[in-house]
């Protein structure tokens, strides 16, 4: 995966600086910080944010609007007792009624082997969705059906689970329960009409300790039917990797040691499959941040250090109010939505 398109022209630089463990934690209070250090300089124009926009390594997969063609589900009880149930907290974050899709998005998505630079130095083998890790962003507006045709190309039969997204039980991946496994140079078209906005992702549901850990994963993001007007919408996914001196991925998966300490801990930590994410931003702009952790067993600690962006979403669900960030833990397969406001100052934070 190239490194992430940065134009130092004229642009603050909000970075991310992964850290490289020497051991792999084994304990709760070792959990590692996410550390921020944001560098702002200079002064910034308008004619200058279009360039600002998406900056993130992801790419995006472009997609092709067709017809229309799900019809929604019935609602399977009285919204009210379930408004009750759940108490005002959740009121209106989770609709019974399932979405008309109004337009299908077709995405071809490869899994296959692959080779990244995680660090700039060293190359990993990894296996991968189109040859990045993570995988492309996938993103879907609320209302639509989003239809994904993966091609396996790895030497294993696979799957793809959408964590955290309602969909029918046919399409939920779990191989032998709700498909069969793909088999190595087969296909199989996934089909969801998402009935929630927020943050997702996807990943296989087959020896998924092994193929997750290989590199299989990627972020799904539904959007908002009329998605609140961001200046950027950035996906950091953020993982730990155990490697050899050399680079390669630790072939040992599921070990004993593993089961018994909190799953497979990695040393090396990455925002978007790289230790050098960086993110431009313009000062006074204002970001919806998306974290995810698709990493085995680590759970992070988001630092921000003077910056204060307050939690609006947990795990694809929003929040009642937005809630400071301080408290939150990002632990595997969870994900966070932050509403960051940069200030407007310039200078080093
Ligand atoms: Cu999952």
């Amino acid at each position: 995966m190239s490194k992430p398109n940065v134009s130092k022209e004229a642009f603050g630089v909000m970075a991310c600086r992964s850290e490289v463990l020497e051991e792999p934690p084994m304990t709760a209070s070792q959990w590692v910080d996410l550390r921020m250090a944001m560098i702002l300089m200079g002064l910034f124009g308008l004619a200058a944010l279009p360039a600002c926009g998406r900056s993130e390594a992801l790419p995006e997969v472009a997609v092709e609007p067709s017809a229309p063609s799900v019809q929604a589900e019935e609602p399977a009880l009285e919204e009210d007792a379930l408004r009750a149930a759940l108490g005002d907290e959740f009121v209106g974050a989770y609709p019974l009624v399932g979405e008309t899709a109004t337009t299908v998005r077709t995405v071809q998505l490869r899994a296959a082997p692959a080779t990244t630079s995680l660090d700039g130095v060293r190359n990993t083998a990894v296996w991968a969705y189109d040859g990045t890790v993570p995988g492309p962003v996938l993103r879907v507006r609320l209302g639509e059906e989003l239809r994904v045709t993966l091609d396996n190309r790895l030497p294993v039969a696979t799957t793809i689970h959408w964590h955290g997204v309602r969909v029918h039980n046919a399409m939920d991946g779990v191989p032998g329960i709700t498909q069969e496994p793909i088999s190595p140079g087969a296909q199989f078209e996934y089909r969801l009409v998402p009935k929630d906005a927020g943050t997702f992702w996807y990943h296989p549901h087959v020896d998924g300790a092994e193929q997750v850990e290989r590199g299989l994963h990627g972020v799904l993001v539904v959007e908002d039917r009329h998605p609140l007007p961001y200046s950027q919408d950035v996906v950091w996914m953020i993982d730990d990797w155990r490697l050899a001196e050399d680079g390669t991925i630790d072939p040992n998966f599921v070990t004993r040691h593993d089961l018994a300490h909190d799953g497979r801990w990695g040393q090396t930590i990455t925002v978007n499959g790289r230790t050098d994410t960086e993110l431009r931003v313009v000062p006074g702009s204002r970001i919806r941040l998306r974290l995810a952790n698709p990493s085995n067993g680590r759970v992070y600690t988001p630092d921000f250090g003077p910056l204060e962006p307050r939690v609006v979403a947990v795990d694809g669900m929003f929040t009642a109010r937005p809630l400071p960030l301080r408290g939150f833990e990002l632990p595997p397969g969870a994900r966070l939505d932050l509403d960051l406001v940069v200030p407007a100052s310039t200078g080093s934070f």
